[in-house]
């Protein structure tokens, strides 16, 4: 809180004669199973969300869109990596005349019961607050009724922004600052274009909160595919809007000026982003002309490799890691979900594509689709060990995400869904499934990923990469982060980070502060267990490192590995009768497709 106070403070005896608007961004975290905060000493890295709506408002500064007399101040808060302490954030803004808002922003719907607990403080101290992010556009996006959630926030005086910020930050601050904030902002049905707006930005102190030199930006937005779990497309849209190369260009130089040279790309899908190729191209450029060592994390789907030159251009841009939706192997879930793009008969041909240049590959895998049983998700791990040269592989339940076609059509038909917003973080089991009862699926959840990350196929993972040229030492370390996260912190990867931090206060409200003694010795013993299994999870990835260093120079190989063509008998195709259909419906394409270019050259 000490940087909050410092950001907001006016920085010159000149400034102080100045009128001076105070805007608090936090994004907010959310509760664990045991109803405290999920806080870190060092988040993985930062949320775009947080730089997005950061960088419009620092925007909104330098053009002094509240006129030439009046500063605007922001500052940025991830509760992910700081503790939000609602008293002090109350103290400055009141010291100000509350000339100011505070801003939850990005907000998930896991994040939306916590988002209304820091809300309502700030609204009881009379100080202005909007909450924007993916809670509030989905539902506003897939539904007429405004429902309880949105409801009980309008009744304590919160305004919701719902759709894109980009060239609308400018009303909402002069709003704000008349006093005359509307309940409702809703741009949905009019997306704004990216190119040559304002990039997602912030200050290298908040990026140094995060684990790494990682940082965060969008090239575009919007996806063609209509998978039907996925929010992204009912709010984002299904076109492609993106930035230009020169807005990826500016932003990869202020980042690069203040030392973060690593990227993730958060398109949702970057190889259907129109202009990928101007973008590589001017990457490429960067790196090869101007000596920029900048790297990259991009979201692909399974039939960028059908790209001409996506993968050798991503390569020369820098890509080292590539995260792909796989979802599944079993084409009758795939169908069921809407993601008719993912092919089994594509699966090998992509990765092995990605690792012929030397890229690693992180893949989602949903439990809970309605064909899935214990037995058969357990097979299809053993499959894709055996089968598929994959790196990192994350299990998600299947989650009725609001914004979602599934969330829409299971409320319409009126089927009961846990109502804890806090629990749609794609960690619990949140509606009935046909053929598994809740207890069923919560331990296929935990047994895959004990299934996946044993030290035998840990083993197998690194003998691969060793092959392929990747770099050993880094793959293992998180491989090993992964592969503990449950076991070692009760969460998914993508919600840890380094060293958990918990305070007694930071509890949901409905359950009790716990009494000192009983918090801090239960803290003690938890930090004890946690740093005992993470030091068994060290030694033994270490051991594995080691052997497989040591066996560099004898050749490996693997059915993994195995090239494309001569894998007519693996289990991925003849497991059960839709494996079956789907490569003879690949087959019978590709004939045709043959026969027309053989036409064609006639
Ligand atoms: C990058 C990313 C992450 C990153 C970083 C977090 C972040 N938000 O940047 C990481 C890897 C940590 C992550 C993790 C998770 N994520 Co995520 N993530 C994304 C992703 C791909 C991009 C986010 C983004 O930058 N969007 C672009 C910005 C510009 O859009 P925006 O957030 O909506 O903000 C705009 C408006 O909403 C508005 N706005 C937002 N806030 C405010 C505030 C004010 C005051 C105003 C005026 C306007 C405003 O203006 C912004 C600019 O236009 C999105 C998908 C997507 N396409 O958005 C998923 C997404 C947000 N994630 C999602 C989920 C579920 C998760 C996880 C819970 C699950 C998981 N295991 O992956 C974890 C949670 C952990 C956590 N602590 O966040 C869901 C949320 C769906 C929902 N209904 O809740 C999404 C939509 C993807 C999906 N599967 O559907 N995620
Ligand atoms: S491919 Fe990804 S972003 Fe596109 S619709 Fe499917 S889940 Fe959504």
């Amino acid at each position: 809180m000490a940087e909050i106070v410092a950001a907001i403070a006016p920085s010159s005896a000149a400034s102080e004669q100045r009128k001076r608007f105070r805007v608090v961004l936090i994004k907010p975290s959310h509760y664990d199973d045991d109803g405290y905060v999920i806080r870190w000493y060092r988040s993985p890295m930062p949320a775009n969300s947080l730089a997005s709506v950061y960088g419009l408002i620092d925007d909104c500064a330098q053009r002094r869109v509240l006129g030439p007399d009046i500063d605007i101040d922001v500052v940025a808060i991830d509760e992910t990596n700081t503790r939000v302490r609602v008293d002090r954030v109350i103290a400055e803004l009141a010291g100000n005349g509350n000339f100011g808002f505070v801003g939850l922003v990005g907000v998930q719907s896991n994040q939306y019961p916590r988002a209304l607990d820091i809300a309502r403080p700030l609204r009881a101290a009379g100080i202005p607050v909007i909450i924007g992010g993916f809670h509030v556009s989905g539902m506003l996006a897939m539904f007429d009724d405004i429902g309880a959630d949105l409801q009980e926030a309008l009744d304590i005086g919160v305004t919701l922004f719902a759709g894109e910020a980009e060239e609308r930050m400018d009303e909402v601050v002069r709003d704000a600052a008349a006093g005359r904030l509307k309940p409702i902002y809703k741009y949905l049905a009019d997306l704004p274009a990216l190119e040559d707006t304002v990039a997602p930005f912030l200050p290298g102190s908040s990026v140094r909160k995060t684990m790494g030199t990682y940082t965060t930006f969008d090239a575009g937005r919007g996806c063609p595919f209509q998978c039907s779990f996925c929010t992204i497309i009912n709010v984002q849209g299904r076109k492609s809007r993106r930035r230009s190369p020169d807005d990826v260009e500016r932003i990869l130089r202020r980042n690069f000026a203040q030392g973060i040279d690593r990227f993730f790309i958060t398109d949702d899908n970057f190889a259907r982003n129109k202009d990928w190729e101007s973008i590589l191209d001017r990457i490429i450029k960067l790196r090869e002309q101007d000596g920029m060592d900048v790297r990259f994390l991009i979201q692909v789907d399974t039939l960028c490799h059908k790209i001409p030159n996506f993968v050798a251009k991503s390569k020369r841009a820098g890509v080292t890691r590539i995260f792909i939706g796989l979802e599944n192997i079993n084409p009758d879930n795939l169908l069921a979900a809407k993601k008719r793009q993912n092919k089994i008969t594509e699966y090998r041909e992509m990765l092995l594509a990605w690792k012929a240049v030397g890229i690693w590959t992180y893949a989602g895998y949903i439990l809970g689709f309605p064909n899935d049983t214990p037995e058969s998700v357990k097979r299809d791990i053993e499959i894709i060990k055996r089968e598929l040269p994959l790196d990192v592989l994350e299990f998600f339940f299947l989650t009725p995400l609001p914004g979602s076609e599934d969330h829409k059509v299971l409320r319409q038909k009126g089927v009961p869904l846990d109502p804890d917003l806090n629990k749609y973080d794609l960690e619990h089991a949140l509606v009935p499934h046909p053929k598994m009862s809740k207890a069923e699926w919560e331990q296929l959840y935990r047994d895959a990923w004990a299934l996946y990350y044993t030290p035998a196929h840990i083993e197998t993972i690194l003998r691969r990469a060793q092959a392929y040229g990747i770099n050993v030492l880094r793959l293992a370390q998180i491989v090993a982060l992964f592969g503990s996260s449950l076991a070692v912190e009760k969460l998914h990867p993508l919600q840890g980070g380094f060293f958990r931090l918990k305070s007694r206060h930071e509890r949901r409200p409905e359950l009790p502060v716990e009494p000192i003694w009983t918090f801090y010795s239960k803290l003690a013993v938890e930090i004890v267990g946690k740093y005992a299994r993470m030091a068994g999870w060290v030694w033994s990835t270490w051991r594995v490192y080691r052997r497989v260093v040591a066996s560099a120079k004898v050749p490996y190989s693997d059915q993994a590995m195995a090239s494309v063509g001569s894998d007519a008998t693996f289990d991925l195709f003849t497991q059960n009768q839709s494996a079956r259909e789907a490569v003879e419906r690949a087959r019978k394409i590709d004939a045709v497709k043959r026969a027309a270019r053989a036409a064609s050259a006639a």
